[in-house]
């Protein structure tokens, strides 16, 4: 017997390749339906940590891929909060419990929940909560104060961003609508 979860989910893997498009990099690994496949999944596979530079783990709601246009998404934003490069254990840690409170159900907005993006950059590490409705106030300040204190991330900053304005950055930042 398999304990299910509510949500069927998906892990997607970025790997960075100057010589493919953006949607070419992103690769469909797995579907995660149960608390057992979770974890012989989370046994198997690397840790971000241990993951190379330019790299990224996503794990989305079955159905909706991990890019901005789909219709999930599109409408919506993330929460984003920044790690740096020496924290790894911090890093490892914060992600994993992401993942727990998303696949157990952990927002009174849980039907707001897309999905979770890693990227593993040089400059510094970045994960994000992905929501669908930029404009739901309530459920993205709960899910936003929810994070913040079950990560335990008081010194780390929370920031929320429309993907309408990341999909249109030129090089300048994207703003924040929330902070946290
Ligand atoms: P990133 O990997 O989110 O962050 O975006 P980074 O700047 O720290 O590496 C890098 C680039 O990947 C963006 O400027 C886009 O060109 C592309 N990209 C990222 N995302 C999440 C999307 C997406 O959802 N859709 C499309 N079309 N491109 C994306």
């Amino acid at each position: 017997y398999k304990h299910p979860l509510e949500d069927m989910w998906t892990l997607w893997y970025l790997e960075n390749d100057r010589t493919k498009h953006w949607k070419d990099m992103l690769n469909e690994i797995t579907q995660i339906d149960s608390v057992e496949t979770f974890w012989s999944l989370y046994y198997t596979i690397k840790t971000p940590s241990e993951l190379k530079i330019g790299c990224d783990y996503s794990v989305f709601k079955k159905g909706i891929k991990p890019m901005w246009e789909d219709e999930a998404n599109i409408k919506g934003g993330r929460w984003l909060v920044t790690v740096g490069k020496s924290a790894k254990l911090e890093l490892d840690r914060i992600w994993l419990d992401i993942i727990l409170m998303m696949v157990g159900q952990t927002f009174d907005y849980s039907s707001e929940i897309c999905g979770a993006v890693i990227n593993i950059r040089a400059k510094s590490n970045k994960m994000s909560v992905w929501t669908a409705n930029g404009t739901n106030e309530m459920a993205i300040l709960e899910i936003g104060q929810k994070l913040k204190m079950l990560l335990h991330l008081q010194s780390h900053n929370l920031q929320y961003q429309l993907h309408s304005d990341a999909m249109c950055k030129i090089n300048s930042g994207v703003k924040s609508v929330y902070t946290l």
